[in-house]
This record gives C-alpha cells, sequence and structure tokens, in this order.
C-alpha cells in the first residue's frame, strides 16, 4: 500500500502527560486557574463553555471535593477539547491525522505486501512496527509507584472525582484507561486499553462499565469461560502519555494491543511497569494508578449517569472493581472530563478520529471517497445512517470513535 509513512515527526515523543502539558502551556493552550473549583458540577459548567468556544484546556488547582475539602491532588479538563490538541496529542498537525488511518489500513491488510519495490517502500514502517512492542523498564521507581498505598490506606475520596450533572448518584471516574490482559497467549487476550465510566461505590470499590462487546468486556468472560475462579485483573490508569491515551480511543483492531498502536503513533515504545498488585502492566510515566479485581459474579447497579444523548442512561447491572491498591507520583494531576450533548469532548476526539476512519472505511468500502462525521453527530442517529448506506461495520467504527 502506498502513502503510509512512519510515525516519526522529528521531534522527541511525549514521555508523559506533564510532557504535553508544558507544550500546550507554552503554545497558549493550557492554563491555570488558581481559584476554587468545586468537583461537583462547576467543572463541568467550566469545560462545557470552554467547549463550545474552542477554549483551552485547564489545570484547576484549587478542586474543592464533595465534603467542601479543598483536593492537594490538581484536576486537568478539557485536555482534547479541540481537534488540535487531539492531533497535537499524536505529534501530527490535525492535516495529517489521515495518516494515522492509512497505517490503520495497512494493518488490517489480509495479504502481505507483494513485490519488492513494495517492500522496500515499507521499511521505514516497518522499523516502526518493531518499535510497537511495548517494553519494561527497570526503573529503581517508577514515577507512578513514587507513592504506593494499599489496605487501609485506600480511599478513593481522596481523589478530586467529579460529579458531573446533578442528581447522580455518585462521583464517576471519567477518563480511565483500563488495562486488562485475556486468559490466553492469543492476539486478542494482549493487553487491551479502553475506557469504560467508574462509578465510585466505597472507598475502595466501584463498577465497572463495559458494554459487553468491548475490548475489557470481552477479555472478562473469556476469563470466566476459561475456567478461572480468582477475579479478573485491571489497572486503571489517570492520566498518561497522550499517545497511550489516544491509542486507549482509537478503534484500533482487537487482535492489536492498544499499547503497541501508542508506540506507533509515538515513533517510540511505551515505557511499562509491573503493578504492584495485580500481573499487568501500565505505563511508567503515568500520573495515578488503581490496581484491582473485576469480580465475575458479583454486579450492582450502575447509574443513572448524563450521556451523550443529552439525557440519563438507565440503571444497569455492571460487574464491581474492588481496589487492591492505589499508585501515584508525588505530585499527581487528575485527568476529569464529561459525557454530555455535544460538543463534548468525546465528539471531539470522534471528529478529529474521523479523518483516521476514512482510509478504514476505504479499504472495506472501495466506493467511499471521503466521509465527514460532523461534529456533535457522533451519535445514534449517525450511526444507523452509516450501517445503512455502509453495513454494520462501518457503523461499528462509529461507535467507537464516539465510544469511551
Ligand atoms: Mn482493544
Amino acid at each position: 500500500m502506498r502513502g503510509v509513512t512512519p510515525y516519526s515527526s522529528g521531534v522527541m515523543p511525549y514521555a508523559s502527560l506533564r510532557d504535553f502539558i508544558q507544550r500546550l502551556e507554552s503554545a497558549g493552550r493550557l492554563v491555570r486557574v488558581k481559584e476554587p473549583v468545586s468537583t461537583v458540577l462547576e467543572m463541568t459548567e467550566i469545560q462545557t463553555r470552554l467547549l463550545a468556544e474552542g477554549g483551552p484546556a485547564v489545570i484547576f488547582e484549587k478542586p474543592i471535593r464533595a465534603d467542601g475539602s479543598v483536593s492537594p491532588i490538581p484536576v486537568l479538563v478539557n485536555l482534547f477539547g479541540t481537534v488540535e490538541r487531539v492531533a497535537w496529542g499524536m505529534d501530527r498537525e490535525p492535516h495529517q491525522l489521515k495518516e494515522v488511518g492509512e497505517t490503520l489500513a495497512f494493518l488490517r491488510q489480509p495479504q502481505p505486501p507483494e513485490g519488492w519495490r513494495e517492500a522496500l517502500e515499507l521499511v521505514p514502517l516497518a522499523k516502526t512496527v518493531l518499535a510497537m512492542k511495548p517494553g519494561t523498564k527497570s526503573f529503581g521507581t517508577a514515577p507512578c509507584q513514587e507513592v504506593v498505598l494499599t489496605g487501609d490506606q485506600i480511599d478513593l475520596a481522596q481523589l478530586p472525582i467529579q460529579s458531573c450533572w446533578p442528581g447522580e448518584p455518585a462521583p464517576l471516574i471519567t477518563w480511565p484507561l483500563v488495562v486488562t490482559k485475556g486468559p490466553s497467549g492469543a492476539r486478542e487476550d494482549k493487553f487491551n486499553l479502553g475506557i469504560y465510566r467508574m462509578q465510585v461505590t466505597g472507598k475502595n470499590t466501584t463498577l465497572m462499565r463495559w458494554l459487553k462487546h468491548r475490548g475489557g468486556a470481552q477479555q472478562h468472560q473469556r476469563w470466566a469461560k476459561a475456567g478461572k475462579t480468582e477475579p479478573f485483573p485491571a489497572a486503571v490508569v489517570l492520566g498518561a502519555d497522550p499517545g497511550t491515551i489516544l491509542a486507549a480511543v482509537t478503534p484500533v483492531p482487537e487482535t492489536l494491543s492498544e499499547y503497541q498502536f501508542a508506540g506507533l503513533l509515538r515513533g517510540k515504545r511505551v515505557e511499562l511497569v509491573d503493578c504492584k498488585t495485580v500481573p499487568l502492566k501500565v505505563p511508567a510515566e503515568a500520573e495515578i494508578v488503581i490496581e484491582g479485581h473485576v469480580s465475575l459474579d458479583d454486579y450492582g447497579d450502575e447509574g443513572p449517569y448524563g450521556d451523550h444523548t443529552g439525557y440519563y442512561n438507565s440503571v444497569e447491572k455492571f460487574p464491581v472493581f474492588t481496589v487492591s491498591a492505589i499508585t501515584m507520583r508525588r505530585d499527581p494531576i487528575y485527568l476529569s472530563t464529561f459525557t454530555g450533548r455535544p460538543p463534548d469532548e468525546p465528539s471531539v476526539l470522534g471528529e478529529a478520529l474521523n479523518d483516521v476512519f476514512v482510509p478504514l472505511l476505504r479499504q472495506q468500502f472501495p466506493e467511499i471517497v471521503d466521509f465527514w462525521l460532523p461534529p456533535g453527530l457522533g451519535t445514534r442517529a449517525m450511526r444507523h445512517e452509516a450501517e445503512e448506506q455502509f453495513g454494520a461495520m462501518a457503523a461499528e467504527m462509529l461507535r467507537r470513535a464516539a465510544a469511551r
């Protein structure tokens, strides 16, 4: 396939969220708010207004928790509130997003390329693909494990977790990268990263809202089917380098680990570190990691929470996640967002990732020349439309674009 270029923009990829924050701040795309702002409703209201006007990312340096206390952990919101910042997170400019899709389309090809000429053209890409394999670094202490809390030290109320909309049942973790691994050595059981909102239900418990077709839920099911009796390990990464975050929201094929795709986006593999209490690996440069296990049989009522439809979801059962450790940097930053009627951050991500889909759609449906997912329409109506015109797969891609 022609037109595929490797991921190397010539600059070092962002090693961490704070690297990216620095770039955004020096480019005037991030501001710090020193006034106290409540995690309850206020942050949602501010981010809603910022999104509508293409405003900057914000670090609230003095978040006020539900009990009125000031959180020592600042909150970052609206990180990917513009298409420009999504592209920057991929070490790209907005007009280059199509390249990402071309590479994805290439990776999905069932047949290897034919002929030497093409093979030679692909050498730079081959190098990049090698870079995708995640590596485990030996750290004295990984940054994300400078602080390790276990047992009675665990209390999710220590984190400045947002309550986004009125009447919701409990604070909601909105930007978690949930790392899991299936029971076998098969490709679909590699490390999976997905974003599944998490309702806090106690000091050390949440619910894990993964819809049943999502990667994490599928591995959870395979884990149970494999006859495992112990609960399913999971690690929740809050705040990572932007390449890893964006890999987790990109519809990569289930047979490719999002860690590998993150390596491809960054042109440099993600440095991982072993978790303290579960057999999983997380980005060493992450801000905060919540380790634990997802129950195979204990389910709780999730919701209702405000959703991208502009309404509250109905209550559904999802499995219980029990925390075994919280690890973090000494001065962590908590990444958050909200979901609501577009424009919200997921809809901006959907709009940016639209360019990533065009080559994928064209691969499946060569008659498609271009495709545009209007901002704010990464929604059911649009997906139904896509399904009628292009079939279930196109609809699925859109769903993943908009999915969180
Ligand atoms: Mn996946």
